[in-house]
C-alpha cells in the first residue's frame, strides 16, 4: 500500500464514547499505535450540549476524532424510545462535527449503522443503496440520525475541505456489550437467557420474533481494527460498509450460542415481538478492495464474548 493518508505518529486522537463497547475496543486497539489517546476519563461530557462539546475540544485540541458515542440499543429499545434515539444521535453528530471543524481537527471518523439502508434493500447491501427506499420502521429514528451523520461529513468536506469520513458497521458484539434484556441487541440477550437457563436447568429459552430474520455479526475488535485502518487510509466522501460478508438466521444464531454455552434445551418463539428487517447483510467489497477484512469467526467470537460475560460481575454488565 502507498503512504498512509493520515499518519498516526505523534497525533492526539479523541475517542468520543470511550466507555461503550465500541469506544473501549478502539481505545484498546489504539494503545498499540504511536499516538496519544484522549477522552474524558471518568468525567462526563454531555455531547448533546454544544458548549460542553466545544469546551472539551478547546481544552484537548485533538488532531483526530473518532465518533463512537451514540445512543444505541436493540430492536425493542429503538422502537420504544424514538425521541431519545433521534435526538441524542442527531445532537451528538452535529455537535462533535461542528466542534471538530471549529477547532481544525485534521481527521474525523463517524460510526453509523447498517440500518441506514432501506428495509428491503437488495442483499448484500451496497453503499449506493442509501436513500433508495423506505426504512425499517422499528429503527428509522436511529437510521435518520445516522444518515444525517453521513451527510454532515459530506457537507463539511464539500464546503470546508474537512477530512471527515463515515463508516457503517453491521451488527456488532463482543466484550463490553449491554446485557440488559430489554435494551440489548440479540447476541447479549440470547447469551444471557441461554446462560441463565443452563444454570437453572430450564428446558426452554424464548426467542423474540420468528427466528427467520438474518443478521450479519462483526466482533467489536474487528470493528476497532477497521476504524483504525480507515482513519489511516481512507479519505473519501462516500461512507463505507464494515462487516464480514456473512449472515446467519436468528434461530441458527441461538443454536450456535447454545453450543458455546452448553445448553441442550429447546427454543420457543414469541411472535408478539418484532422481527425487524428480514435481512441485513452488507456488501463489503469496497472495504475489501482497500485492503481490510474481518478476522474473527462467529463461533470463536461468541466463545470469547461468553468467556468475558462469565468472568464479569453483575455490575460490569450494565444490567
Ligand atoms: O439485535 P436486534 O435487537 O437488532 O435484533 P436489529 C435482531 C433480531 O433478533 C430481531 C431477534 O429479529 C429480533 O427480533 N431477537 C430474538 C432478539 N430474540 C431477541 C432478544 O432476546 N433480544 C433482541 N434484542 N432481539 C437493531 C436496530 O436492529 O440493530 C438498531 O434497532 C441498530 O437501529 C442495531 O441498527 C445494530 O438488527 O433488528
Amino acid at each position: 500500500m502507498s503512504e498512509p493518508a493520515f499518519d498516526l505518529t505523534g497525533k492526539t486522537i479523541w475517542i468520543a464514547g470511550h466507555r461503550g463497547m465500541v469506544g473501549s475496543a478502539i481505545v484498546r486497539r489504539l494503545e498499540n499505535e504511536p499516538c496519544t489517546i484522549v477522552h474524558c476519563g471518568d468525567n462526563r461530557v454531555d455531547l448533546r450540549r454544544q458548549d460542553e462539546t466545544e469546551d472539551f475540544l478547546a481544552q484537548n485540541k485533538p488532531d483526530a476524532v473518532i465518533v463512537a458515542a451514540a445512543r444505541v440499543g436493540g430492536i425493542l429499545a429503538n422502537d420504544t424510545y424514538p425521541a431519545d434515539f433521534i435526538y441524542d444521535n442527531l445532537a451528538i453528530s452535529t455537535n462533535v462535527i461542528e466542534a471538530a471543524h471549529r477547532f481544525n481537527v485534521g481527521k474525523l471518523v463517524l460510526l453509523g449503522s447498517s440500518c441506514i439502508y432501506p428495509r428491503l434493500a437488495a442483499q448484500p447491501m451496497r453503499e449506493d443503496a442509501l436513500l433508495t427506499g423506505p426504512l425499517e420502521p422499528t429503527n428509522e429514528w436511529y437510521a435518520i440520525a445516522k444518515i444525517a451523520g453521513i451527510k454532515l461529513c459530506q457537507a463539511y468536506r464539500r464546503q470546508h475541505g474537512s477530512d471527515f469520513i463515515s463508516c457503517m458497521p453491521t451488527n456488532l458484539y463482543g466484550p463490553g456489550d449491554n446485557f440488559d434484556l430489554e435494551s440489548s441487541h440479540v447476541i447479549p440477550a440470547l447469551m444471557r437467557k441461554i446462560h441463565d437457563a443452563a444454570g437453572n436447568a430450564k428446558e426452554t429459552v424464548e426467542i423474540w420474533g420468528t427466528g427467520t430474520p438474518r443478521r450479519e455479526f462483526l466482533h467489536v475488535d474487528d470493528m476497532a481494527d477497521a476504524v483504525v485502518f480507515l482513519l489511516r487510509n481512507y479519505s473519501g466522501e462516500n461512507h463505507l460498509n464494515v462487516g464480514t460478508g456473512h449472515d446467519i438466521s436468528i434461530a441458527d444464531l441461538a443454536t450456535t450460542i447454545a453450543e458455546v454455552v452448553g445448553f441442550t434445551g429447546q427454543f420457543t418463539f414469541d411472535t408478539s415481538k418484532p422481527d425487524g428487517t428480514p435481512q441485513k447483510l452488507l456488501d463489503v467489497s469496497r472495504l475489501t478492495e482497500l485492503g481490510w477484512s474481518a478476522k474473527t469467526n462467529l463461533k470463536q467470537g461468541l466463545a470469547q464474548t461468553y468467556q468475558w460475560f462469565s468472568n464479569r460481575s453483575e455490575s460490569d454488565l450494565r444490567l
